[in-house]
């Protein structure tokens, strides 16, 4: 464990120095292409336009043969594509892999001055952030950059959950953390199948009415992520980093992934991935709040003045704690509306 004053000095001689916070960036998709896959890459310019950020997947759902033409992929789109406000991240190979050497190296010497974040899948532990952390100072001295590239680690081990709160402390370069409920319910042996979203197994059932148990009893299915994702919720903002919420597999089903992208907004989320293009506007829709919301928001500031003492609107109380909800409300929708000039207008900031 490293002493306080020393948290923030560059872990390489030559690095830039780390940031003490991670500025808020309008962050509700994280796009999924695949940099070796020619239509998907094809895509990428403008795609880039509608998207908060943008990543170039080298891991899981790259072919084992495409992994290098992913690479060099990725390098010759970042060269060749300028990407104004919208942030460019790296899904490397995980650590234990043959490949994440050279996708760090390569990455960060060739295009670094074009990459936020570097997104680690299988984080395991505060170890793995500190190995990642030293390298990025390494090659970032040498590449001379001038900004830090951040660290996002997927939540996607029994053990990385069980450590969920050293990872999100783990180094200034941590941004945030997502949820990867698919490896997560391997790692678990969880027994489903899927691709994130709810099991129709998961439920729980009405006490019986009478004699027959069978009869007049309603389930309900029950949400497998909700611990999870709470837990991580509260890792990122003890540490002022930002949550997401991971994939949703079922891509027909636009309904249950509007659903779950949902959940994991109330709970406190910035934004989920979109891993095909009919994703992202569900993400943009669940992660920028409603202009009903931020009316009402706007409502209670104003009403209670300096934020202390209790108001009635609209028969209901609200006081220093509601008040306190409705500023990080209005807090995201002025960084959003900044960003989108129709929900500027839709917020009437
Ligand atoms: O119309 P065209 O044929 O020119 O293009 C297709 C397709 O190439 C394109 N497209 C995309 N473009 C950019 N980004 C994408 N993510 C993307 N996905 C598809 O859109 C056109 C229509 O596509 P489609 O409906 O015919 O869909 P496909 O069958 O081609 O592709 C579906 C999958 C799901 C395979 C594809 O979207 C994909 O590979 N997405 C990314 C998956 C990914 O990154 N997975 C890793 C993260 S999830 C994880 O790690 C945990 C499991
Ligand atoms: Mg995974």
């Amino acid at each position: 464990m490293r002493n306080p004053r020393a948290f923030l000095r560059p872990l390489a001689v030559g690095a830039p120095k780390p940031s003490s916070d991670v500025p808020f960036r309008p962050s509700r998709m994280i796009h999924f292409f695949d940099p070796s896959n020619e239509k998907m890459a094809a895509k990428v310019p403008d795609i880039a336009k509608k998207v908060d950020i943008i990543l170039g997947n080298l891991e899981d759902a790259v072919k084992t043969e495409k992994k290098e033409a992913a690479r060099q992929g990725l390098v010759d789109i970042a060269k060749a594509t300028e990407f104004g406000d919208t942030q460019l991240w790296t899904r490397v190979n995980s650590l234990d892999s043959p490949w994440v050497l050279d996708d760090i190296i390569t990455l960060v010497t060739e295009i670094g001055d074009k990459l936020d974040v570097i997104m680690v899948p299988k984080v395991e532990g505060a170890q793995d952030i500190h190995y990642v952390d030293r390298l990025l100072a390494q090659l970032e001295a040498r590449a001379g950059l001038d900004h830090q590239i951040l660290v996002h680690a997927i939540l996607e081990t029994a053990e990385g959950v069980a450590n969920v709160e050293e990872i999100a402390a783990a180094s200034p370069r941590m941004q945030g953390i997502s949820l990867g409920p698919a490896d997560l319910a391997a790692s678990r042996r969880m027994k489903t199948t899927r691709v994130g979203g709810g099991h129709p197994g998961y439920i729980v059932r009405q006490d019986p009415t009478g004699e027959d148990l069978t009869v007049g009893r309603t389930t309900y299915q029950q949400d497998l992520w909700h611990y999870t994702i709470a837990r991580m919720v509260d890792a990122c903002a003890m540490n002022d980093i930002l949550p997401f919420y991971g994939p949703f597999g079922d891509i027909k089903d636009v309904v249950a992934c509007e659903d779950q992208f949902r959940n994991a907004f109330l709970l406190g989320c910035v934004g989920a991935w979109s891993l095909h293009p009919v994703q992202i506007d569900i993400a943009k829709k669940v992660f920028s709040p409603s202009p009903e919301d931020v009316a009402h928001a706007k409502r209670v500031v104003e009403a209670m003045g300096d934020g202390s003492g209790a108001v009635m609107i609209d028969g209901k109380m609200e006081d220093d704690a509601s008040c306190k909800q409705c500023l990080v409300m209005l807090d995201l929708a002025r960084s959003l509306a900044e960003r989108d000039p129709d929900l500027a207008t839709a917020y009437d900031l």
